[in-house]
């Protein structure tokens, strides 16, 4: 592992980034943009093989690929690591990340909903279309997701691939991730562009909850390491579950909290706020 000082990390991972012009307005119309030089080889080095070493240790997803599902070979699935390593909540908590998110929902402050690792394996099949919001249980859309690659992401590797627009429009809102959902989507998004182009390393994206996104199978013979982090607007309020999937979000990322109230668990901290 590189050794880097936790100063030369906790400093990177709180110092502003400067957004692009136009940054948000492409956020806002298009429900995702991708940044360049976000985070540095260095620090991504490091929190590669921490990431990575808490991905193993906690992974239970061990059957062979032949016996999973499209869900199951699309990634392993760690979530909310924060909890698990001091220095993974440092990243988890970054103010740099956390107020990216907040300018592009254009909102005083941002909470964490939950953070999770996807590791697409090497011959790890399709991420399936699909829309994250589906699976919260909040009231409004000001919700956003940070892709980050811990390695250079070439198109073999199955780089996360946008709809672009496709949040505008209340089409598939009922679908779960799934075979179904790709091939209901594969027709109905028909109407949008699609972005899917690799990702630099330092690269990151944020997409909006309501955006349609997938990802193709890893061909490449390494394994497709991300770490993402979903943030919520600050105010966001809880509303009664809609789907079975709701209802378990809200009992382990909202630690049940009422409905109507704030999503304001020990869970979910500010990360950000102005
Ligand atoms: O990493 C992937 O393949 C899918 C990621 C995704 O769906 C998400 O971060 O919302």
């Amino acid at each position: 592992m590189t050794y880097l000082n936790t100063e030369f990390l906790q400093s990177e991972l709180s110092k502003p980034f400067v957004l692009p012009e136009g940054a948000v307005e492409h956020f806002n119309t298009y429900g995702y943009v991708k940044l360049k030089d976000v985070l540095s080889a260095e620090l991504l080095s490091h929190y590669d093989s921490v990431i990575t070493d808490l991905v193993f240790s906690l992974n239970k997803l061990t059957k062979p690929m032949e016996e999973r599902t499209t869900y199951e070979r699309a990634f392993l699935q760690v979530m909310n690591l924060w909890r698990e390593s001091d220095e993974v909540k440092d990243f988890v908590f970054s103010a740099r990340l956390a107020k990216i998110a907040a300018d592009l929902l254009q909102v005083n402050g941002v909470r964490l909903y939950h953070d999770q690792a996807l590791y697409k394996e090497s011959s790890g099949g399709i991420t399936p279309w699909h829309a994250d919001q589906f699976y919260w249980p909040l009231s409004s859309p000001k919700t956003v997701t940070v892709w980050i690659p811990l390695q250079k992401t070439e198109m073999e590797m199955g780089p996360l691939a946008f709809a672009e627009k496709s949040h505008h429009v209340e089409i598939g809102r009922d679908l779960e991730i799934s075979d179904e959902s790709e091939a209901i989507m594969a027709t109905q998004l028909k109407q949008f562009e699609v972005s899917e182009a690799p990702f630099d390393l330092g690269e990151v994206s944020f997409h909006a909850g309501w955006l349609f996104h997938r990802a193709g199978p890893n061909s490449s013979g390494r394994p497709r390491k991300v770490m993402t982090m979903i943030y919520m607007d600050q105010e966001q309020k809880i509303v009664q579950p809609r789907n079975e999937y709701q209802h378990a979000d809200w009992e382990t990322w909202l630690l049940s909290k009422p409905v109507g109230g704030a999503a304001d668990s020990e869970l979910n901290p500010v990360l950000f706020a102005y």
